[in-house]
């Protein structure tokens, strides 16, 4: 198809508008938006005389850029290497493109928090040289919202299409807007559910087909179309609220402006920013790259008018009121003060060490796994609890299928003496196997010079792992002796406090007389407690001797 069209472009260097006649717009748009390499942008200042087989005739040239903002190379599958995954033509490119480009103009790559939806653009991270956060379905103005809340000082951008935005989503952005949070949301309507193949989308067109309303879109059916730019500018405590379009040159780079703007809105720390971005789909709407931007010209701008619904800063009133603001320490009586405190209550008579507990780590991982039932997450709960005593920062993420009982479970322990990055652990140093499968599984995983506690009396004959040091307990045959098999968890306590000293047994004791309300349960706890410290010392360690503070 050779169109002869002219578009008009801005020099982002001049910020003069230029003209050019395009004679092959299908292939310089299919580039443009499939590969964002091409940036369609012109130099005004080549030699028009020259013999320059890129210049054209009117001398400008095209220059050929990506934003640095954008990673190198997009490697996802072989067969799409170091392109981008979008269809040709489609929209998500050219607003990444806009995006990338602002951020980079405004310094803001390093202070940047991407948050993708789900959707076509749910790979947004393979493309964005900054922070990345990909969410459940519409829910991206909430994640956006915890993100920017504890980080005010960061740039929360929360990306979403239409089905991800109006329909499963509808309730996070309306009240994200309503509660004026401080994000920028860039709302991209393509009238269609894309990613899943062509579904009816709350702003699908009257009369659109799409595969759930194949007759076309029946407002006595399916409603209207929804306008969320309208609908929220109906809101109080929005500060800034638009519709774009990426139809064509001019509008493209009125986008441009609104997305600097909101962005802009954004750093300045002046409130909510919402831009929607009307946006060719060519694939699901059955047209090539340049049908797709007429259809946004002749059919979705005249349903979707293109305005500035809002543009007014917000004082937002005073209360007077303001909650005190504590640390979650504090609030959860777990100061360093308080922890410490804790711990020299313990009585010297119950064979407690009293002193502060010396931690002679950076940091201990351990991942503790079993069966549902094995007080395998309550083991780990224990561990944190004991952790936040002894002033250490401490995560517990929990996995357990859906079943109650027997259904295998595990979960992840950090203590450490900074702030935990992630509380997922791929190599723990220590790992708890309560029985043989979450040894077997999860040995491999152990940091090489690491711990494996099993519990059971022998390992299994085939079992072998060289690069740590395995130590087999029978943990449940001690419980059950003691009074009761539930121990058996607070038995490997005792032996992993024991074996790593990464916690002081006067913590464990003070946790249990805590948390444990049954005075049966309780004295049988401490006496597994002892019996799994008993056990490394005396049999899995024979002739280590106690310590002053407890330890071997
Ligand atoms: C909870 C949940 N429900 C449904 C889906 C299926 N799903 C994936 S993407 C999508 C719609 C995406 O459409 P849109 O937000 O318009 O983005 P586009 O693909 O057009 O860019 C749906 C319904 C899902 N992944 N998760
Ligand atoms: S299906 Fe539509 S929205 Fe999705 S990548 Fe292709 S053109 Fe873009």
């Amino acid at each position: 198809m050779a169109n002869e069209s002219v578009i008009s472009v801005m020099d982002p260097q001049t910020e003069l508008e230029a003209h050019l006649e395009v004679k092959s717009e299908v292939t310089l748009e299919a580039k443009s938006d499939a590969n964002l390499k091409v940036g369609g942008i012109l130099k005004s200042n080549s030699d028009p005389d020259s013999n320059d087989p890129n210049s054209n005739d009117n001398g400008y040239e095209p220059v050929h850029s990506r934003s640095p903002l954008f990673y190198d190379l997009f490697e996802r599958k072989s067969e799409l290497k170091n392109q981008t995954h979008y269809c040709p033509g489609c929209g998500h490119g050219v607003a990444h493109k806009l995006i990338a480009e602002a951020l980079q103009d405004l310094g803001l790559q390093d202070k940047t928090i991407f948050v993708s939806p789900v959707g076509c653009s749910v790979f947004a991270y393979y493309y964005f040289d900054v922070g990345n956060v990909q969410v459940a379905h519409g829910r991206a103005p909430a994640a956006a919202t915890a993100i920017k809340r504890s980080g005010p000082d960061k740039i929360v951008i929360s990306y979403q299409g239409d089905g991800d935005l109006a329909a499963i989503g509808t309730a996070e952005i309306v009240h994200a807007a309503n509660r004026g949070e401080k994000i920028t949301v860039f709302f991209v309507n393509n009238g269609i559910y894309g990613m899943t193949g062509g579904q009816m989308a709350p702003t699908t067109l009257v009369g659109m087909k799409s595969t759930t309303s194949p007759w076309g879109r029946r407002p006595s059916n399916e409603g209207f179309p929804l306008h969320m730019a309208e609908l929220l500018a109906t809101l109080e405590a929005r500060v800034y609220i638009e519709r774009v379009a990426l139809s064509d040159n001019k509008n493209i780079m009125k986008a441009r402006r609104a997305i600097r703007k909101a962005l802009e809105i954004q750093r300045d720390g002046a409130g909510f920013s919402f831009v929607e971005i009307l946006s060719p789909c060519p694939t699901i709407w059955g047209k090539d790259p340049v049908e797709a931007k007429r259809w946004i010209v002749d059919k979705m701008i005249p349903a979707f008018p293109l305005n500035a619904f809002r543009d007014r800063r917000l004082e937002m009133p005073v209360s007077g009121n303001e909650p005190p603001q504590r640390s979650v320490a504090d609030v959860l009586g777990i100061t360093p003060r308080v922890a410490a405190k804790s711990v020299a209550q313990v009585s010297p008579s119950k064979g407690v060490n009293s002193s502060k507990p010396v931690h002679r780590f950076k940091d201990v991982k351990i991942k503790i796994a079993g069966f549902g039932g094995q007080g395998v997450l309550l083991l780990g709960q224990l561990l944190i609890e004991m952790g936040m005593r002894e002033g250490l920062e401490v995560s517990w993420l929990p996995s357990y299928g859906p079943e109650m009982r027997s259904g295998s479970a595990h979960c992840h322990v950090c203590l450490s003496k900074e702030r935990i990055g992630s509380p997922l652990i791929s190599h723990p140093d220590v790992l708890v196997a309560m029985n043989e499968f979450s040894l077997r599984k999860f040995a491999h995983e152990v940091a090489s010079g690491g711990v494996i506690l099993y519990n059971g009396a022998t390992l299994p004959a085939d079992f072998s792992a060289p690069e740590v040091q395995v130590v087999a307990i029978p943990a449940a045959e001690i419980a059950d002796k003691l009074g009761s098999t539930k121990a058996t968890n607070i038995v490997m306590m005792g032996a992993l406090l024991e074996e790593t000293e990464c916690l002081a047994s006067g913590t464990a004791l003070s946790v249990l007389e805590d948390k444990v309300k049954k005075l049966d349960l309780l004295e049988i706890d401490r006496n597994a407690l002892t019996a799994g410290r008993l056990f490394i010392d005396e049999q899995a360690r024979v002739g280590a001797v106690s310590q002053p503070d407890g330890f071997a």
